[in-house]
């Protein structure tokens, strides 16, 4: 099953069901559809009202962007336009549970570009979904490596068959897929 068909099953066995609840990681997933303060949770009909599929971890809602990829500033504006953020990986709990759920998506061994909300000002790197500096890390190693002295965006890499998803500097007009968040 390719990615898009993925995103269409998940959507559809929340609108039908309402909500659904998945355990990944011992932790209680919702799958809504909706809109992030907006109808959020609630049955929505296909044919008349737009929605996303959201995950939820705790009190963390997520929307995977694994149909169309852009680059760091088209998708920043996808994620604002539906009430979202880029994505904060704010502990290894998060990175985690961001892993079970990028699995639902990508059955084949390949690795997976995903761009956050990181970026770097000057020399130290900040969140700017939440305008804190960024503590938590996961770096691959030899990075962040500033190639070419224009890598400024923080871009994850998830590897379908070890299953982690390290981090690294990137220039932030390459394209790739996108996660977006909404924190209560
Ligand atoms: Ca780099």
């Amino acid at each position: 099953m390719d990615s898009k068909s993925c995103v269409v099953v998940i959507a559809l066995v929340a609108v039908s069901s309402g909500l659904q609840l998945q355990t990944f990681h011992n932790t209680t997933v919702v799958i809504e559809a909706g809109f992030p303060g907006t109808h959020r949770g609630v049955n929505v009909n296909l044919s008349s009202t737009p929605y996303l599929p959201l995950v939820r971890y705790n009190n963390i809602l997520y929307y995977f962007g694994t149909i169309l990829p852009g680059n760091k500033e088209q998708v920043d504006l996808f994620c604002n336009y539906h009430n979202m953020k880029l994505v904060s990986i704010q502990s290894a709990e998060e990175s985690e549970n961001l892993i079970a759920g990028l699995e639902a998506f990508f059955q084949s061994s390949e690795v997976v570009l995903f761009w956050t909300s990181g970026r770097r000002h000057d020399n130290f790197w900040r969140w700017d979904s939440t305008g804190r500096p960024i503590h938590y890390t996961n770096w691959e190693k030899g990075e962040p490596n500033n190639s070419g002295g224009t890598e400024n965006c923080l871009q994850l890499r998830f590897n379908t068959i070890s299953k982690t998803l390290q981090w690294n500097d990137c220039a932030c007009d390459a394209s790739s897929y996108f996660i977006c968040e909404s924190r209560d």
